[in-house]
């Protein structure tokens, strides 16, 4: 009886140090965005658009396809205190690459120069 109650502590104690390892890997999500080359935008999470997301700390990779577009993120609501960030510019076509932490709230992904045409709103919750 006693052995046994021994094991199931040992067990429990194995278990309890899988989840802590576990927990502890922190690998940065990452968001794809796109700019371009039309009159488009998107962002998306393991090839699927963004809706909502956790709050937290994102790698984007943004590929502009475009000189005529940029991306931009930025956090509509609540507008204060703003966080905006111009990932690519206008005239810039390429990849870059920026890590951000997304606070809760609604969000933005779009193009500057096409706003009303080019965006993509999303929630990020806590
Ligand atoms: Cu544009």
């Amino acid at each position: 009886m006693k052995a046994l109650s021994l094991a199931a502590i040992v067990v429990a104690a194995a278990l309890a140090i899988a989840g802590a390892a576990f927990g502890s890997r922190s690998s940065t999500p990452t968001l794809k965005g796109t700019t371009g080359p039309g009159y488009s935008v998107s962002l998306t999470k393991g090839g699927k658009k963004v809706k909502t997301l956790k709050a937290g700390k994102y790698k984007i990779v943004v590929s502009d396809k475009s000189t005529f577009h940029n991306a931009v993120l930025e956090r509509e609501k609540p507008s204060k205190p703003k966080i905006e960030k111009d990932i690519t510019g206008v005239g810039f076509t390429g990849t870059k690459t920026v890590v951000m932490t997304l606070k809760p709230g609604s969000w933005r992904f779009y193009c500057e120069v096409h706003e009303s045409q080019m965006h993509q709103d999303f929630k990020v919750t806590k």
